[in-house]
């Protein structure tokens, strides 16, 4: 399915490439002596010509803006950390890394060079171009969904035998209901809040501890505590049962191991669950019988498995499905993410995981501080796609690593960030208006053309330009190295079967490769072991992890104690954007928001300065009171640059890093902290300029778009 796209003179349309569900068909109008007008294509089928706020705000802002952005290389001058640098040209740049990275794999192996990164940009090139340089270097990989989403994927491999293989969203109008379980795509997906959920034909249940602007316009609302989920699961699977709304026909031909369940299904009765996930009972029947309704679609948020059960938790939520048998049927299945093969595009040929000589060093990027405190297992750290020092955990003691002097560190990135300050050489990249690239949301099973625009600023360089300079600086000889994009794109192309060209791609806007709805597992054929949905899974048992989801929770919190919660918001993308001088006037102050009976008990008005602390930090900020936040929970959403702070930290440095229990992958929504006043009450005065900041009890979590 394809909208085709006239463009106007001097306009371009292109496609965002950023870590959000959303890839939205994107128009840029180039204009004569002024900056170039980015903007929602009103022609594109995601976007309908809006952009989200914080892109809207960005794309017109630092993105474009040369004095916000890195336009040379640069090294150090000053000490580490102080972001003191000197302009420097690309080959001396280049030069240096090359050298350093020849002096560590002849002296220590190049397992002692560690490469950091994630999604910065997840334009197919950008993110998996630079991938193939360091799987010939052989260099440490810090596995990167650790810090995202990768407790999810294991889990739904051992239940499903894939996590990447999702719905197709557009089965929504056969669906008897959407449940959205711990995703809040009013802020993380903003079109399929505005658009796909509005416009969904049937009820819209949501399942969030806090009430979000996504669970304030669904249908119901399961307010749940936090980490209380398997538990919710199988209550709601009790009513499934014992109101035979199970397909025991499906169960039978399709699944391994109902019978291993079915004994604990029983035992948990909604009003046996109550007191741990305070959901009403009369709200689960509800749940229940809408989702019993037909086949219905469960969209399991990667916000949902960022805690210490995460794994245990999405096997729990996953079974929903596989109980009334809504797979393999039009309307029904699940979505973790829609990866690229659901676009038959080969990663292993745009990763080169060929050229990798041996197999790769793995670390957790939880562990990721630990490792460079070690001298002997760490001498060098690229970080590129990734703002370490604001989206890792234990930000205090990754802070200090980066600091040592004998640890060399690159940094590539459009923007001076705080992982930057920390580099011995910054190369600059290029933004995604400035090259091509292809564009694969997460969400949609779509591709889209990201179309240069404009030229890059400054010096700067696409990711894969300057991986291909370093490749032939180190003297590799591998052609991978060396194949150039527009090569890529043609290749990918045809793997996508669309039998379109680049410039095609780019003139048709946003393509759906299959014209019709591709039904999830339409063979109810599954990549596990068995072939079938293994609800007892023997190779989750191999691997240390019960047979079968459990029907456990986390402890409340003790005495004192609150659970830290730190989702998106709608004004930044993870750390992107916190620069933005708009952005950080619409975010204001950064803020604990708590419910009001908290606040209240902890001497807290709103416009107070508390102490939030955890084990391994202390943050002091101002006070909201927000009944969308339960009691026995703080929010402190992320997406602060920590050098912008007066703290000089974001909520990262209260996050331990503790592992969720799968795939050694991120728990940062189990953080426990404590709230108090700060002793004095300092900065009450300060308090009154803080825009955004929430007064009196009636704060909304999510700013409000201004008019
Ligand atoms: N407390 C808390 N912490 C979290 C989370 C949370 O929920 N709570 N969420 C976690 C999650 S889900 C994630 S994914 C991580 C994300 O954390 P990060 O990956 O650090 O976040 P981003 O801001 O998406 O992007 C990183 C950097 O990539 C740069 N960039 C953009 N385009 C390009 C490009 O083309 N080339 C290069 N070289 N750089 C580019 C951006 O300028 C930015 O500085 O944060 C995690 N941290
Ligand atoms: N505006 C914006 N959009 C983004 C991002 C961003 O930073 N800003 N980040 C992008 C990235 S990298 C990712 S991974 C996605 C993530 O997007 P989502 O999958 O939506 O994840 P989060 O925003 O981390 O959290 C979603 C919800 O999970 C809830 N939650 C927390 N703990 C629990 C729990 O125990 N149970 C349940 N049921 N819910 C819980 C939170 O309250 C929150 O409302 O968004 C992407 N889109
Ligand atoms: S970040 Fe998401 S919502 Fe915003 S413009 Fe990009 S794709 Fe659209
Ligand atoms: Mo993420």
């Amino acid at each position: 399915m394809a909208t085709a796209v006239t463009l106007g003179p001097n306009e371009v349309h292109t496609t965002c490439p950023r870590d959000c569900y959303d890839a939205c068909g994107i128009s840029v109008l180039l204009r004569a002596d002024r900056p170039p007008l980015v903007r929602g294509d009103p022609r594109d089928p995601v976007s309908r010509g809006k952009l989200c706020r914080k892109c809207a705000t960005a794309y017109n802002g630092v993105l474009l803006d040369a004095s916000a952005r890195l336009t040379s290389p640069l090294r150090r001058s000053g000490r580490k950390g102080a972001g003191e640098f000197e302009k420097t040209s690309w080959d001396s740049a280049i030069g240096e890394i090359a050298a350093r990275l020849g002096e560590i794999v002849a002296t220590r192996g190049s397992e002692a060079i560690l490469s950091t990164h994630y999604t910065g940009t997840f334009g197919m090139i950008g993110y998996h171009f630079p991938l193939r340089f360091f799987n010939r270097l052989g260099a440490t990989e810090v596995d990167p969904d650790t810090v995202c989403n990768k407790a999810g994927h294991a889990a739904l491999q051992y239940v499903y035998g894939t996590s990447t293989d999702g719905f197709d969203p557009r089965s929504a109008r056969d669906a008897a209901s959407i449940f959205v379980w711990g995703a809040n795509p009013s802020a993380s997906a903003p079109h399929q809040q505005e658009h796909w959920l509005e416009e969904a034909p049937c009820p819209v249940v949501v399942v969030d501890p806090l009430r979000t602007e996504t669970a304030r316009a669904a249908d119901l609302h399961l307010q749940l505590a936090p980490g209380s989920d398997a538990v919710l699961a199988y209550a709601l699977m009790h009513v499934l049962r014992r109101d035979g709304l199970i397909d025991r026909g499906f169960l039978a031909d399709h699944c391994l191991g109902f019978e291993e369940v079915e004994p604990i299904v029983e035992e948990w009765s909604p009003q046996r669950a109550e007191p741990i996930t305070e959901v009403p009972p009369t709200l689960v029947e509800q749940a229940a019988s809408l989702w019993a309704g037909g086949p219905s679609l469960l969209w399991i948020g990667q916000g949902l498995q960022r805690q210490p059960m995460g794994g245990n938790v999405v096997r729990a939520v996953s079974l929903l499905p596989a109980l009334t048998g809504a797979i393999g049927r039009p309307g029904g299945g699940f979505l973790y993410l829609n990866g690229i093969e659901t676009r038959n595009l080969d990663e292993d040929y745009l990763a080169g995981s060929h050229l990798a000589r041996a197999e790769r060093p793995l670390v957790s990027q939880m562990d990721l501080a630990a490792v460079l405190e070690d001298t002997e297992r760490s001498r060098a750290l690229f970080c590129w796609n990734i703002n370490i020092a604001a989206s890792n955990p234990e930000q205090g003691r990754l802070k200090s690593a980066l600091s040592r002097e004998d640890l060399f560190t690159v940094a590539v990135d459009l923007f001076p960030t705080d992982t930057v300050d920390y580099a011995d050489v910054v190369l600059p990249a290029a933004g995604f208006l400035e090259h091509d690239d292809l564009v694969v949301s997460y969400f949609h099973q779509s591709l889209g053309a990201q179309v240069h625009a404009v030229a890059p600023l400054g010096e700067s360089l696409p990711n894969s330009e300057i991986f291909r300079r370093l490749a032939r600086e180190m003297g590799y000889e591998e052609p991978e190295l060396y194949e150039e994009d527009g090569e890529i794109l043609a290749r990918l192309l045809q793997q996508s079967g669309t039998g379109l060209g680049f410039e095609e791609l780019a003139a048709a806007g946003t393509l759906w490769p299959a014209p019709e709805p591709r039904l999830q597992f339409p063979e109810l054929s599954f990549p596990t072991e068995s072939g079938r949905i293994e609800i007892a899974s023997d190779a989750a048992e191999r691997d240390g992890f019960p047979r079968v989801p459990l029907p456990v929770a986390d402890p409340r919190p003790a005495q004192g104690r609150l659970r830290l919660l730190s989702p998106a918001t709608a004004w930044t993308l993870n750390d992107s954007y916190g620069n933005d001088p708009l952005v950080r006037r619409h975010l204001g102050r950064q803020s604990v928001f708590l419910n009001p009976e908290d606040a209240g008990r902890l001497g807290l008005a709103p416009g107070d300065v508390a102490v939030v602390r955890s084990e391994v930090g202390e943050l002091e900020v101002p006070v909201a009171a927000s009944e969308d936040v339960p009691r026995g929970v703080a929010v402190l959403p992320k997406g602060r640059w920590p050098k912008l702070e007066e703290s000089g930290a974001n909520v990262n440095l209260l996050n331990p890093g503790c592992k969720a229990d799968m795939a050694e992958s991120t728990s940062v929504h189990g953080i426990e902290v404590t709230v108090e006043p700060v002793a004095a009450r300092r900065g009450r005065g300060d308090m009154a300029q803080g825009r955004g900041t929430a007064r009196g009890n009636g704060a909304r979590l999510a700013p409000r778009r201004p008019a």
